[in-house]
């Protein structure tokens, strides 16, 4: 075995008859780093030096074959050589040089495998160019290698959406030349080589290969990439970089100019590199894998879970009893009575039904599932079971009524969990005889599909059942972020807040209108009053009166959404909320009526509206985000900024290439972020109260990141 530096290089290679076995040993993923890439360019250097070596087989140690380049080395200063410079070299070899693909084959990755001459997957191989989620474009020659060896229309869709495909579809793209018979990538691939090398197969070169000729179909394909992408990609900086780099690929081909290709491809590459919205995907990127870490999961083994009790089989009830239907555990509902069992199911079969209309269940599948299904009327159903999830009304006493009756029947060590979405899990856990079983799971509707779980971690839990819950949402394919105990944990209690401050802005002048619209283009899905009519303005309603009574006196209160309720205008399930919408209309329309609602409200309150651009719009909804984010990580309700962020991109729509609130603060510049408040406190100076946090990390020149580190 050899390798040609002072360090053990994550590249060695060896003489395996006339084969030099090239293989990359860089967990986790084998990603492309500085060592791996200098230690592939001596490898090749090696085989066209060596008389002995006749062709070369590249493969990856442990899980994959290679997960793209290196995201962490990302925004530092680049070491040489560059992927495209491996890449050519590779693809320049004198000697065949084929990929064995097992595990992920992804961006940089597969442009390395597109450098070899020839590729073979195994069955369980996926290959794909992601950078697109990234915030990237395939930057290794992936726009300009993928489009000659499979056309340009399977290279757009493979490239624009960055889904992952499997070995056979890459067989039938063209993407490789072969699925071995076995995952055993080692056998397969020196197999393969020998037989290469018995057929004297030449050298093969993809920049060569002739997916371009058919230039006008190239062109449609290209064309009509461009004018989905216009659509599909709002706000996106590099998808439509992808349709000019496949344009150029197209070009070059025409005019045998691979290399002007490649230039023009690295340079639409740097941009995207330097765009913020790279900076803000490969955050979420990171984040979304560091929530997973909570302390628990490393200090405590998960109990088993084979058996889900759901306590209520309303929609959200339903949802949590679908998600783990869907996660293959079998599951008991339990109801009050036949009737509301009933719906339950009716419930959870509506989904599945919903499925099978779509294409994409079988009746035969749905029968399958519901078999793990069953329902009762009498607690003591759940004797057995391992972990019970209660979603019945958001009342105290109710819940109490429930952890009551699961104390009484289920076994010890069950897992006790509750839905709630603001009450103190604390005071539920105190109700029982064993408060260390008790946790909180905070699924989002419908939450079969939401991917957002806040597992609450109230005082005397143990730290196996939250390490129990990380489990489940593992299971469950859910985003899980733990927070700690208080009024609205971390995702409503933000909410609360900025929600606040776009009613100030309606009441001072804007209309909801222009504030949805400020708020979209800034790349949520929806705005603040979309979803309010989505949800339905009554939920909103009812938990404002329970809270009347504790409110304090001197905070300012819009009554706005109060007047339309009043009018039993709930949203679209009443035709009318904010907006119209006339005979089941799904888009809603402005309303002139709740405009003048709005400036009757406005002269109650004795305000002189203003206008508003939609620019200060989004500061101070952005600052009332940030704000609160930095109390509830102040208050360590959430571990880190990032914990903040995850919870607002997966459950809040947050747009994900800006990475989140806390990102997005610190992209900004947190000091800016603090004159917004302190300027917008002037005249409303409870409500913007200046985080402890800002005011400290601002005095100190840090930042939100600098948390995120340091935890
Ligand atoms: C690119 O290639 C650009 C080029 O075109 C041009 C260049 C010039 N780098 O996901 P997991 C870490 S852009 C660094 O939990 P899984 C990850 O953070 C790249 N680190 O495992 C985690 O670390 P930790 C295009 C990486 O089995 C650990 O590995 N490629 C990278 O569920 C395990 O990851 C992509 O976008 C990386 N590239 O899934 C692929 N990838 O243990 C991104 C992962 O400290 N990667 N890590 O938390 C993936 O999609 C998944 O990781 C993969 C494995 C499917 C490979």
């Amino acid at each position: 075995m050899a390798s040609d530096s002072i360090h053990p290089s994550p590249v060695s290679y060896e003489l395996r008859g006339k084969v030099l076995l090239v293989t990359i040993d860089n967990p986790p993923v084998n990603a492309l780093g500085v060592d791996v890439r200098r230690g592939l360019a001596a490898a090749i250097e090696h085989a066209d030096a060596t008389d002995a070596v006749e062709a070369v087989l590249l493969v990856g140690a442990g899980r994959n074959f290679i997960a793209g380049a290196d995201i962490r080395e990302f925004g530092k200063p680049p070491q040489p050589p560059a992927l495209p410079d491996v890449c050519n070299r590779i693809e320049a070899c004198r000697k065949p040089v084929i990929a064995a693909i097992h595990g992920a084959a992804l961006g940089g990755g597969l442009e390395v495998a597109l450098g070899a001459h020839y590729r073979l997957a195994v069955p369980g191989a996926k290959l794909g160019l992601p950078e697109v989620q990234l915030g990237l474009l395939p930057g290794a020659g992936g726009t300009q290698r993928t489009p000659r060896l499979i056309g340009a229309e399977a290279a757009l869709s493979l490239i624009l959406s960055g889904r992952h495909a499997s070995a056979q579809e890459a067989l039938k793209l063209g993407l490789v030349d072969r699925v071995g018979a076995s995952d055993d990538v080692l056998a397969e691939g020196l197999a393969y080589a020998q037989e290469l090398l018995a057929a004297h197969a030449p050298v093969r070169r993809t920049r060569d290969a002739q997916g371009l000729a058919d230039r006008e179909s190239a062109q449609a394909a290209i064309a009509a990439a461009r004018t989905d992408t216009a659509k599909k990609s709002r706000g996106l900086f590099s998808p439509m970089k992808i349709v000019d780099c496949v344009e150029a690929a197209l070009n070059a081909a025409s005019n045998n100019a691979f290399d002007d290709g490649l230039r023009f491809e690295r340079k639409q590459f740097l941009e995207c590199l330097d765009s913020p919205q790279r900076a803000g995907l490969v955050h979420a990127f990171f984040a979304e894998r560091e929530v997973q870490k909570a302390p628990e999961t490393k200090s405590a083994t998960p109990r088993a879970i084979n058996t889900i009790g759901v306590i209520g089989g309303g929609t959200m009830g339903a949802g949590i009893a679908v998600a783990a239907l869907d996660a293959g555990l079998p599951v008991t509902m339990i109801e009050r009575d036949d009737a509301s069992l009933a719906r339950g199911r009716a419930h959870v079969e509506k989904v599945y039904d919903g499925l099978i209309a779509k294409g994409r269940m079988t009746a035969d599948a749905k029968a399958q599932v519901l078999a793990r299904y069953t329902g009762s009327t009498s607690y003591d159903a759940l004797a057995q079971t391992d972990l019970v999830i209660e979603a019945v009304f958001e009342e105290m006493s109710v819940k109490q009524a429930v952890f009551a009756e699961l104390d009484r029947v289920c076994k010890p060590g069950a897992v006790l969990a509750t839905n709630t979405s603001y009450l103190d899990i604390d005071a539920i856990a105190a109700s029982v005889s064993r408060p260390q079983d008790v946790v909180g799971l905070h699924f989002f509707s419908p939450a079969n599909i939401m991917k957002l779980l806040e597992v609450v971690v109230p005082k005397q839990v143990t730290a196996d059942v939250v390490a129990t819950a990380f489990e489940l949402a593992k299971k469950m394919r859910k985003v899980p972020v733990r927070a700690g105990v208080c009024d609205g944990f971390i995702g409503n209690r933000l909410l609360a807040v900025y929600r606040a401050a776009a009613d100030h802005v309606m009441e001072d002048g804007a209309s909801p209108y222009q504030i949805d619209k400020a708020v979209r283009d800034f790349g949520f899905p929806m705005g603040p009053y979309q979803v309010i009519d989505l949800a339905g303005g009554d939920i909103g309603w009812a938990s404002r009166k329970r809270r009347a009574a504790t409110r304090d006196p001197n905070a300012r209160y819009v009554q706005i959404a109060d007047r339309l309720c009043e009018r039993s205008w709930f949203g679209q399930k009443t035709g009318r909320g904010f907006y119209l919408y006339p005979e089941g209309a799904r888009t809603g329309t402005p309303d002139p009526e709740v405009v003048a609602i709005i400036a009757a409200e406005r002269e109650r309150a004795g305000i002189k509206p203003r206008s508003f651009t939609d620019e200060e719009i989004i500061r101070r909804y952005m600052a009332a985000m940030i704000n609160e984010g930095a109390n509830v990580v102040h208050e360590k309700i959430a571990l880190r900024p990032l914990d903040v962020d995850v919870t607002l991109l997966y459950g809040y729509g947050f747009p994900r290439y800006r990475g989140g609130p806390m990102k997005y603060a610190d992209m900004v510049g947190l000091a800016n972020v603090l004159a917004d408040i302190r300027e917008f406190a002037k005249e409303d100076p409870l409500f913007w109260r200046p985080s402890p946090l800002i005011v400290e990390l601002v005095e100190r020149g840090a930042n939100f990141a600098s948390l995120d580190q340091s935890a």
